[in-house]
């Protein structure tokens, strides 16, 4: 199959989906509250906790935030700079691989275009690399980085977001399954090359779109 074939089988499936969504637009409450969950999910009010069992501690005075790789401005940011950066609010779905997906959700953070407009990719960079204080990695592609719903997020429901949630500073993709979003986010790297991560090295997806079901490769 050639690439071409994957991108119109995903076309056909968006469509797909849209044409479900309008059916269920017209539909009782608890359809329309079905479309909100993509297919095998199932609704949780908790929140899980998902990682590779370290779940570091890092004291403010020495959290560093490096932004780096293909971009014109490469900057180490501190606690101190980062609150200096224009801060945003959202409110988001989380869907996790592992089939549960939490609604309204609450974040404070900064967007991921303030940090492009900083950084300044340069015209070579087409992958985001996520690094983490735990040493997990993920990688998601510039498009979808530059997504104006992306976040590096430090609140979340008006409190500090969890050491165990990724605090002090975790990435947030909600339109991608969760594992794209880095807990204790240390390093955003660009490249112009993908650099599949932790997780999609061992049989994930190397996108993530909840919808297309894209949980494993
Ligand atoms: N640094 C780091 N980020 C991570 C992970 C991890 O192990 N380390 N696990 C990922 C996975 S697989 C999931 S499902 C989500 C879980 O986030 P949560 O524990 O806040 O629910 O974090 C993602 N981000
Ligand atoms: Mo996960």
């Amino acid at each position: 199959m050639t690439d071409g074939d994957g991108f119109k089988e995903k076309l056909i499936a968006s469509k797909e989906r849209w044409a479900r969504e309008g059916r269920l637009l017209t539909g009782s409450p608890d359809l329309q509250r079905a479309r909100r969950l993509p297919p095998g999910q199932r609704e949780v009010k908790n929140w899980p906790v998902l990682d590779l069992g370290a779940q570091p501690n890092i004291p403010l005075d020495k959290w560093r935030l490096s932004i780096d790789g293909a971009v014109e401005n490469p900057v180490v940011l501190n606690w101190e700079a980062l609150k200096a950066l224009p801060q945003s609010e959202s409110v988001s779905d989380m869907h996790c691989v592992t089939q549960w997906s939490r609604y309204d959700n609450r974040w404070q953070g900064v967007s991921g275009r303030t940090l492009l407009d900083l950084a300044m990719p340069r015209a070579e960079a087409k992958h985001v690399i996520l690094h983490a204080y735990d040493t997990y990695t993920t990688n998601v592609t510039l498009e979808v980085f530059a997504d104006p719903d992306v976040m590096l997020v430090h609140t979340w429901e008006g409190r500090p977001i969890s050491r165990e949630h990724g605090g002090p500073l975790r990435v947030l993709i909600p339109r991608w399954y969760l594992w794209k979003s880095a807990k204790w986010i240390k390093r955003i790297e660009f490249s112009a090359e993908d650099k599949p991560g932790f997780w999609e090295v061992r049989g994930y997806h190397n996108e993530g779109d909840p919808w297309l079901e894209q949980r494993y490769s």
